[in-house]
């Protein structure tokens, strides 16, 4: 995997990673130890209790009931000001402006614990293409010429193969398709290993999962997943969070949470004249 610092992640370089090289690149030491300890415990607080919150690619490990080992806390921008930090970092925000448009946005912010012993995913790619097991559900043709998503995973632990750094196949993501079996996924993937304070931005159309934690410690990972403007995000976050953090959010928070583009509006009650066109 490419290997970049926050000075040599020039968004150029990155953003041709992501479309035509292996689909996924390491920010090393993006966030400093203060900020990887204060998100790990918020994180870790809000999932001691195994209460079952909604997670995805987990089939196998709910039927097999190894599904409290893998635990989800959502709405972390309600959690704690260190995520807002992390979501609208200005280097990822330069690389994500040229790879998803300038006025891209979140579609949601969420960590990702895998206890020790916990489960690995289905191999899968993110959303929109989520269901693209069913690519009849999509308009015809659709294809990865151009991205739909980008992921940000910030590593809080250790992320190793024996801890289950997520498995990615490199260059997979120039294909749009969900894999299957005979894709060989677990021969042919690489892992996106790193050091806490590390992120890993991917192109979510690459064939992805999580993987088995076999270490003794905790995985931590708070994962963002980002939109061009007008894809439906997949969490309706304005709703989620208190009044007063939206009041309050800064210009770059506003665009995160889609409050810059309005769609869809009730046009028929909306102030009356002329909003689009050149001039
Ligand atoms: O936690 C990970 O390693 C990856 C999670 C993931 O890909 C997902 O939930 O979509
Ligand atoms: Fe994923």
């Amino acid at each position: 995997m490419l290997s970049l610092t926050p000075d040599t992640a020039a968004p150029e370089i990155v953003v041709e990673e992501l479309m035509t090289g292996g689909g996924a690149v390491r920010l090393t030491g993006l966030f400093t130890a203060d900020e990887v300890a204060e998100a790990r415990a918020i994180i870790m607080r809000h999932s001691e209790a195994d209460a079952a919150k909604v997670t995805h690619f987990q089939g196998a490990a709910e039927a097999d009931g190894t599904l409290a080992l893998q635990r989800r806390v959502w709405n972390l921008l309600a959690k704690g000001e260190v995520f807002s930090r992390m979501a609208a970092h200005s280097v990822l925000m330069a690389i994500l402006r040229r790879f998803l448009g300038s006025e891209f946005i979140m579609g949601s912010i969420a960590a990702n614990r895998i206890l020790p012993g916990g489960p690995g995913q289905e191999p899968h790619i993110d959303y929109p293409y989520w269901d693209f097991h069913t690519p009849q559900t999509h308009p015809m043709g659709l294809n990865a010429s151009f991205p739909m998503n980008a992921q940000v995973s910030v590593i809080l632990d250790p992320f190793t193969e024996e801890s289950g750094a997520t498995a990615y196949v490199p260059g997979s993501q120039k294909e749009l398709r969900y894999p299957t079996e005979d894709d060989r996924f677990f021969e042919r993937c690489a892992r996106m290993t790193g050091d806490p304070g590390d992120a890993v931005i991917f192109f979510g159309a690459a064939w992805h999962c999580a993987m088995p934690n076999r270490s003794d410690h905790d995985r931590n990972a708070v994962l963002i997943q980002y939109l061009p403007k007008w894809v439906k995000p997949m969490e309706d976050m304005p709703a989620a969070l208190p009044a007063d953090f939206v009041a309050a959010a800064s210009d770059d928070m506003c665009q995160l949470l889609g409050l810059n583009y309005p769609y869809p509006e009730v046009l028929d009650v909306a102030e009356g004249g002329n909003t689009e066109g050149r001039a």
